[in-house]
């Protein structure tokens, strides 16, 4: 067996994102909404079978929804166009399952017009989310259904505007005529390139941006963007034969490690798709009246984990009845956004000096020094990853009284952020990069 690490290991980092992928990293923090009849019936997942006249929002207010939105930090909404039940939030000229039939504004209501023209007024972004797995649609399960699905598809994608975010998950069930269907995601992908090219896809298998593995909120130790094609294989794969013979099928997104070596050397091919923590603010993605929001810490601690660890952070708030957000996340996301502009808004001016006082080209130093003593509650770091993602571990090091540097924080990925939290009273801290699959690249190292 004779390999050259060296040169595989430069080969990763030259795996880079799209301008669509670099724009979804940077969005970081974004809003899921789930909205449909669950809501009025209480259920997680409809039948398929509920009566369009339950769907009576009668307060609904979009610019509300952004407003709390916002005040969290957030700047973007998906919208559960259509969920497993099949019933769409606009009134779609290909099923009667929808708000046409509602009473919602007589039927003369489109909640995804209202969302996405609210959003746009608010100055975020708009996505949607159009679940393939429909319950309602007496095509599903048939090939026809794919034509079904790329209609509704083309509705969405044409008549609301700039979409950030097409968002689909693997749900397969029966249908009502109790058949599975099989997707052609192929197509759907093709179709929204053609019709929102700066649209990032989310799906289990990529292509843009793949899911993080749970619904809990629980981050990687070491989360990757460079995954093997065979765990995202919707994406294109950018490098070329695995330097070990293996087989990569046993991957999926719950696996603990995703991008460590020991994984990508068995790799056909290499893909860049950046995962994304998705879970809702109570229990459930809809909303049940006798749900609590879940705690501040928990949602910080969330917060630090997805955006601070190399993912984006999707939080569901669900609607309630009347279309309105229920005033209990009003007041949670109001108090978490505070929470992290007072972590996040005075940032300590610092000049920062790269070395390679250690003779290596994947291990390197930056040295940090503020202009006085002073308490350091977060380091962030950020990799510039269009130049692909490179930093395997670091630490964090601080002088003691004798003036040898000692650790004061380990880390494994950075990529586009990596939020350090600390406790240390210094002027001066230094970035020490013990390994990289190339020269490690910051785009920014930020001391609050
Ligand atoms: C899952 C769905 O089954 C859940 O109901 C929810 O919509 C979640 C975000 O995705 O696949």
């Amino acid at each position: 067996m004779n390999i050259d690490v060296k040169a595989f290991l430069k080969q990763t980092a030259s795996v880079r994102p799209s301008q669509r992928q670099l724009d979804w990293f940077d969005t970081e923090f974004y809003a899921f909404v789930h909205f449909s009849p669950n809501t009025y019936t209480d259920l997680e997942w409809g039948e398929g079978n509920e009566d369009p006249a339950i769907f009576n929002p009668t307060d609904l207010d979009c610019d509300e929804w952004v407003k709390a939105i916002k005040s969290a930090g957030m700047k973007g909404m998906v919208l559960t166009a259509k969920h497993h039940d099949g019933f769409c939030l606009w009134p779609s000229s290909h099923t009667e399952h929808c708000v046409r039939n509602s009473p919602f504004l007589d039927g003369k209501g489109d909640i995804v017009k209202s969302a996405s023209e609210a959003c746009r007024r608010g100055g975020i972004k708009f996505g949607f989310y159009l679940s393939p797995w429909d319950r309602n649609s007496e095509f599903y399960g048939t090939p026809s259904y794919n034509d079904f699905y790329r209609a509704q598809l083309t509705e969405l994608l044409t008549q609301y505007g700039d979409i950030f975010m097409v968002w689909f998950d693997n749900a397969c069930g029966e249908g009502s005529n109790g058949k599975k269907q099989v997707y052609d995601f192929e197509s759907y992908i093709r179709l929204i390139r053609q019709y929102q090219p700066d649209a990032c896809i989310f799906n289990d298998f990529g292509p843009d941006v793949r899911w993080c593995g749970n619904e809990s909120g629980s981050a990687r130790v070491a989360e990757w963007a460079v995954v093997p094609h065979e765990l995202c294989h919707y994406a294109e794969p950018q490098t070329s034969g695995a330097p070990l013979k293996g087989d990569l099928s046993h991957m999926y997104a719950t696996d603990s490690d995703m991008g460590a070596l020991s994984n990508i050397i068995y790799s056909k091919g290499l893909v860049f798709a950046g995962s994304e923590i998705n879970m809702s603010i109570r229990p459930g993605w809809f909303h049940h009246v006798n749900e609590e929001p879940h705690s501040l810490e928990r949602l910080m601690d969330t917060y630090m984990n997805s955006v601070g660890g190399n993912t984006c952070f999707h939080l569901n708030i669900p609607p309630m009845k009347n279309g309105r957000f229920d005033p209990r996340d009003i007041k949670r996301l109001k108090s978490l956004g505070d929470a992290l502009r007072e972590a996040f808004s005075k940032r300590i001016p610092a000049r920062i000096a790269k070395s390679f006082e250690i003779e290596s080209e994947t291990q390197c130093v930056y040295h940090v020094k503020l202009a006085k003593h002073q308490i350091v509650r977060y380091i962030v770091l950020s990799e510039d990853i269009a130049q692909g993602q490179r930093v395997e571990s670091f630490v964090l090091q601080a002088r003691d009284e004798d003036g040898k540097w000692m650790p004061f924080y380990r880390g494994n990925c950075i990529g586009h952020k990596k939020i350090c939290r600390v406790n240390l009273d210094t002027d001066e801290f230094r970035l020490f990069v013990t390994s990289a699959r190339d020269e490690a690249l910051l785009r920014d190292l930020a001391v609050y």
